[in-house]
């Protein structure tokens, strides 16, 4: 299958499983250490090309109108995820003129075409971009990067829209849902979640969210569920309603990923909080009916060199027990910002450096330390959000990936908070007592190894004695289907593996095994099966204490599941 096609319709399903499995593939001649990390960085952008405006450059070649168009389309679509909208330099290069035009035309192209060790893909050789396109992709680049336009509180209001006020909502459940064990299940190709029952296994609901559905975060009550999709649609769920829906829906950008709520106590429910990649800012808005009150630009200078970046995105967003505040990754600066929302008048913000290319993360087991991957740095760093402080920097195995990570008690050193890598086969755990074993606190203390690079999921529960390791973009297929499977009181005996794409019988696709989640009870772990747009996909659900298959969930309406969130676990930060 040629993936150009497929490539060009923006974040369509089709498009992330078969380019992550393409790239791969073309990759491995390139980059054999780590095909599947530029894989992952390497996804559509949602930002429409045509609203960025062109700006002509002088020193640089002549481009039409057309092949202006052309080469903004190809750079949305292909490049910007890694170079960054601006091309100011994410996790690839920047590609600003005054680097461009010094390096010249003949240079740009066989870059383009050849790729490089650090991850760039080899887009000529490939057989991705034509001649044509090289060309005029090295031709764009010398000019300065066209800017999407900005989006203002105006913006905001215009799209937001309360569909059932909170003096309508119900006074209690009306519906007779066991809302503890509820999940909420992205689709992410066909921008909707599903709501499925935990103890039936049935689907309850379909609802139709944003663009790319992303992932879901539930408010303090565990009353409302938060939908974020890439296109930075909000949709706000009430599960009490006799057939829970959307209740109240914002867009806060262009582009986005995150989004929390305020749970410190005496603020649950009050707020909500959204982080952009674009533009890059981060808005407070109400929690009852998603009014946007405050938008905060993340632009400014970066954690090392201080130089000043004009698109550091937003990743991942806690929301701190100890404090009235929001915990905000800010990538490409690489600092992490606490939000105090007591007073959003007078809004205070404590920035902590950290590293650059801070993406995912989630807390210890005591809800204090937040532990959070500064991916490309090889590293976590360690927020203590009583003190409001950096706790610890510790470097870890090759572009860490720990979703929200896992939480357990080694035998041997006791509290622990575990990561597996893109980069690399490990599976790390960091010592998360500093009271009980102060000698082990933020350190490696234990080094597994899993079933190859390629992780972006790692799950256990505090009933559990399982730790469970995901390989959904391992380039080879036995690894990436399957996953493995770890005896936390006996570690070192090593993995078992379960061939769960096998257990649900799909067909044909690439079928990644993606993100592990439990249910209430921690007695049966969720497995996405993660297929094609066009072909069948699955859920798959395992006996924790066996490991043995206990029910396949199939349903034409189940269209690329991705994330599953467990209503309970989600609430509490239990993971
Ligand atoms: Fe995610 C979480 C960004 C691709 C599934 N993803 C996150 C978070 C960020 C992020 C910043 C943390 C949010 C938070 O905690 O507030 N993801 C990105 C990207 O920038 C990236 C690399 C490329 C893109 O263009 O989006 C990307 N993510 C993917 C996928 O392709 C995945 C595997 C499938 C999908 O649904 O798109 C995917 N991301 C997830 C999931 C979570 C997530 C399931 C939440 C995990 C959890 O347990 O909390």
């Amino acid at each position: 299958m040629r993936v150009t096609n497929l490539f060009f319709k923006p974040l369509a399903l089709a498009v992330a499983v078969a380019s992550f499995g393409a790239l791969a593939a073309t990759d491995d001649a390139k980059h054999p250490d780590d095909p599947a990390s530029t894989a992952y960085e390497g996804t559509a952008s949602a930002v429409s090309p045509e609203s960025a405006k062109v700006v002509r450059s002088p020193g640089a070649p002549e481009l039409t109108e057309a092949e202006f168009e052309k080469a903004k389309k190809i750079f949305f679509e292909r490049c910007a995820g890694c170079h960054g909208v601006l091309r100011k330099g994410a996790t690839g290069k920047p590609l600003t003129p005054d680097i461009t035009q010094e390096r010249g035309l003949d240079y740009l192209k066989a870059f383009i075409t050849y790729g490089s060790p650090a991850g760039m893909p080899n887009w000529g050789t490939s057989g991705e971009f034509t001649d044509a396109e090289i060309e005029l992709m090295a031709k764009y680049l010398m000019h300065e990067p066209p800017e999407p336009p900005e989006f203002s509180l105006a913006d905001m209001k215009a799209t937001w829209e309360i569909v059932v006020p909170p003096e309508d909502r119900p006074k209690k459940q009306l519906n007779d849902l066991d809302l503890k064990n509820l999940f909420s299940v992205t689709l992410r190709d066909a921008g909707q979640i599903a709501l499925i029952d935990g103890d039936s296994k049935e689907i309850v609901e379909v609802i139709e969210t944003g663009y790319a559905v992303h992932i879901s975060r539930m408010s303090a009550s565990g009353r409302y569920v938060f939908v974020i999709g890439r296109d930075a649609k909000i949709n706000m769920i009430d599960l009490w309603m006799e057939h829970p829906d959307t209740v109240a829906t914002i867009k806060i950008g262009l582009e986005a990923r995150s989004v929390e709520t305020s749970k410190y106590e005496g603020y649950e429910d009050k707020y909500a909080i959204a982080g952009a990649y674009w533009p890059p800012q981060f808005v407070i808005m109400d929690g009852q009916t998603l009014e946007p009150l405050k938008i905060v630009s993340t632009r400014g200078m970066t954690v090392d060199t201080q130089e000043y970046h004009p698109e550091p995105r937003v990743a991942a967003i806690v929301s701190s027990l100890e404090q009235p505040e929001f915990i905000v990754n800010v990538k490409e600066t690489g600092k992490i910002q606490l939000v105090n929302y007591e007073d959003l008048d007078n809004l205070s913000i404590t920035t902590i450096d950290a590293a650059r290319f801070l993406h995912d993360g989630g807390w210890d087991s005591s809800l204090r330390y937040f532990m959070t991957a500064a991916n490309q740095s090889n590293k976590i760093a360690v927020v203590d959000s009583k003190e409001r402080e950096l706790e610890a920097m510790v470097d870890v195995g090759k572009i860490p990936h720990p979703g929200r990570g896992a939480n357990f008690v080694d035998p041997e050193h006791g509290p622990v908070w575990a990561t597996s890598h893109l980069g690399d086969p490990t599976i790390q755990l960091i010592g998360t007592d500093p009271e009980g074993h102060p000698d082990k606190a933020w350190k490696v203390v234990r080094t597994l190894n899993g079933q190859g690079g390629g992780s972006l999921f790692i799950k256990t529960h505090p009933k559990s004695d399982n730790l469970w390791v995901d390989t959904p973009l391992n380039p080879a297929e036995s690894v990436s289907q399957s996953v493995a499977v770890y005896d936390i009181d006996n570690l070192e005996a090593g993995y078992e593996v379960l061939p769960v794409s096998d257990w649900a019988e799909l067909g044909e696709g690439p079928k990644r095994v993606v993100q592990p989640e439990y249910n209430v009870a921690g007695d049966e772990v969720w497995f996405s099966v993660w297929n094609g747009k066009e072909q069948t996909s699955a859920l798959v659900v395992v006996d924790d204490k066996t490991r043995e298959l206990k029910k396949v969930i199939k349903d034409e309406r189940l269209v690329t599941p991705t994330g599953k969130f467990n209503v309970y676990n989600t609430q509490h930060d239990v993971y």
